[in-house]
C-alpha cells in the first residue's frame, strides 16, 4: 500500500533528500486574498461582521459571541462520565509535565553592580483556538490551556466555531472540556473572522467588551492559519499547523502489526496526512504492507485512510543501516517519530530533528495525543527543524532587566563610546559621558 523508495547504501545529501521526500504542500498564501477582507470588516465593524460571516460559513448566527457561563457548566454536567474521567487524566498527566517546565528567572552578575536578569514574565491574554466541523478535539483544548495556565496566564479565552446543530454554540464537548479546565470566556466564533476579532476584540451584542488578546495558539483550517499569517505584526502566534505527519523508524525486531497500527492512526486526521515508514528492513516492509492490507478495511474510516496512504505524502523509504535510517529521519523532520527498534532509548537520542520522539514498542502517537502528559501541538512540514511543540515557553517573554550601578557603567564607558563611534552614532556614546561632566579617569 505504501509507495517504496529504496534509498539502501545512496541516501542522498540532507538538501536532495528534503526535496523528494513525500510530503504534502498546503498552500497558504492562495486562501490570503480571501481571508484579507474578511480581516478587514471585522475590524471595522466587529462583531457585526463576525455574525454576518457566520451565518454565511457557520449556517448559524450565534445570539451573541460569547457563550454564557450557564451553558459551560450545562456542557460539563452533560459529558459522558468516561469521557470525563479520560480528559481529567490527560489534564493532569499534562499539568504534572507543563507544571515542571515552567521557568525560573536568572540573574548574572556581568561585574560588581552590574547584573542581568531574564525576567520569565507570561503573555497577559491569550487566545486559543479549536477547530470545528470535521475535527472536534477536546485534545487539543487541553494541550493549548494547559501550557498557558502553567505559564501563569491570567486571560484566556477559547474560540470555536458556532455550530448550527447546537443552536450556534460551539460543540459541547470543547465548552466541556473549556470547563473542566475552569476557562470561563468562550466565544463562539470560528474561521479567519475568529483570529481578526482576537487581534481586534470588539463589543458583543449585548455590549459587553470583547478585550483582544496578545497572543492566538491552536491549530486550525487554511483560512485560520492564513489568518494567522496575516495577522502576525498585530498579534502573536504559534507555529503554523499543517497535516498531521507519523514517521516510524524500524528495524527488522518491530512488530509489523503496531507499526501499521501506527501509520493507520494518524492516517486517520485527514486525506493528506502523512505517514512514513524508515525501515533497513525489507522484510518489516512487506509484512507491514500486508498489515496495513488487512487492517484498513477495518477502520472506520477507511477512504480517509486509505486516501492518506496512499497519498503522495506518504511512503516506505528502505535503508541500508540505521545510521542512513537517522539521516532520512532527520532530513525528514516529523511531526511525530516513533523508533521501533533493538535499543531504541540509544537511536532516540540520537535523532536531531522532530515535533517529538516516541521511543520503543510502548509509546504510540496516540498516547501522546492523548494522555502522554506531554504535549501534541507539533510543528508539522519539516519545521520541527527549527521549532519546539507547545509549551509553557511558548506562553512566557524572556525580559532581560538591566541593572548597572555608577561604578560598573564608568569602567565600561569607553568602551560603549568606542562601539558607537565605530557604527557612527555618536549620541550613543553621549548618553554615556553625559553622567560623567567631570570626565571617565577618577
Ligand atoms: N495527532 C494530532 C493531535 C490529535 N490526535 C488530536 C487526536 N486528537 C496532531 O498532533
Ligand atoms: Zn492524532
Amino acid at each position: 500500500m505504501l509507495t517504496r523508495t529504496d534509498l539502501r547504501g545512496r541516501v542522498p545529501s540532507t538538501a536532495e533528500l528534503r526535496a523528494t521526500l513525500p510530503r504534502a504542500d498546503t498552500d497558504v498564501e492562495h486562501v490570503l486574498h480571501q481571508v484579507r477582507p474578511v480581516v478587514e470588516a471585522v475590524r471595522e465593524r466587529g462583531v457585526d461582521a463576525v455574525l454576518e460571516y457566520a451565518e454565511k460559513f457557520d449556517g448559524v448566527r450565534p445570539e451573541q459571541v460569547r457563550v454564557p457561563a450557564a451553558e459551560l457548566a450545562d456542557a460539563l454536567e452533560r459529558l459522558d462520565p468516561a469521557v470525563r474521567e479520560a480528559l481529567q487524566e490527560s489534564i493532569d498527566r499534562a499539568r504534572r509535565v507543563h507544571g515542571d517546565q515552567r521557568r525560573t528567572d536568572v540573574t548574572t552578575q556581568v561585574v560588581p553592580g552590574g547584573t542581568v536578569t531574564e525576567r520569565w514574565v507570561p503573555v497577559a491574554r491569550v487566545g486559543l483556538y479549536a477547530p470545528g466541523g470535521l475535527a472536534v478535539y477536546p485534545s487539543s483544548v487541553v494541550m493549548n490551556v494547559v501550557p498557558a495556565q502553567a505559564a501563569g496566564v491570567e486571560s484566556l479565552v477559547v474560540c470555536s466555531p458556532p455550530q448550527a446543530e447546537f443552536g450556534g454554540l460551539p460543540h459541547p464537548t470543547i465548552l466541556a472540556a473549556a470547563a473542566l479546565l475552569e476557562v470561563d470566556e468562550v466565544w463562539a466564533v470560528g474561521g479567519a473572522q475568529a483570529v481578526a476579532l482576537l487581534a481586534y476584540g470588539g463589543r458583543d451584542t449585548d455590549g459587553a467588551e470583547l478585550l483582544p488578546a496578545d497572543l492566538v495558539t491552536g491549530p486550525g483550517n487554511v483560512y485560520v492559519t492564513a489568518a494567522k499569517r496575516h495577522l502576525r505584526s498585530v498579534i502573536g502566534i504559534d507555529a503554523e499547523a499543517g497535516p498531521t505527519e507519523i514517521a516510524v523508524l524500524a528495524d527488522g525486531t518491530a512488530d509489523p502489526v503496531h507499526v501499521a497500527a501506527d501509520l493507520i492512526s494518524q492516517a486517520e486526521h485527514d486525506t493528506l496526512a502523512a505517514s512514513v515508514l524508515v525501515t533497513t528492513s525489507p522484510e518489516l516492509a512487506d509484512a507491514v504492507d500486508a498489515e496495513l492490507d488487512r487492517q484498513v478495511p477495518l477502520t472506520k474510516h477507511t477512504e480517509r485512510i486509505r486516501t492518506a496512504l496512499t497519498g503522495e505524502q506518504s511512503g516506505c523509504v528502505l535503508v541500508g543501516t540505521l545510521d542512513e535510517g537517522l539521516t532520512v529521519v532527520d532530513a525528514y523532520a516529523a511531526e511525530h517519530l516513533e523508533i521501533q527498534t533493538a535499543d531504541a532509548e540509544a537511536v532516540a537520542a540520537r535523532v536531531r530533528n522532530a515535533g517529538a520522539i516516541f521511543v520503543g514498542p510502548h509509546a504510540p502517537v496516540s498516547l501522546g495525543d492523548y494522555c502522554a502528559g506531554s504535549n501534541h501541538v507539533l510543528p508539522t512540514g519539516g519545521c520541527a527543524r527549527h521549532s519546539s511543540g507547545l509549551s509553557v515557553q511558548s506562553f512566557l517573554r524572556g525580559i532581560h532587566v538591566i541593572s548597572y550601578d555608577e561604578r560598573a557603567l564608568r569602567e565600561v564607558a569607553g568602551k560603549v563610546v568606542a562601539l558607537a563611534d565605530a557604527e557612527d552614532l555618536p549620541a550613543h556614546g553621549q548618553a554615556v559621558t553625559a553622567r560623567f561632566p567631570s570626565g571617565l579617569d577618577r
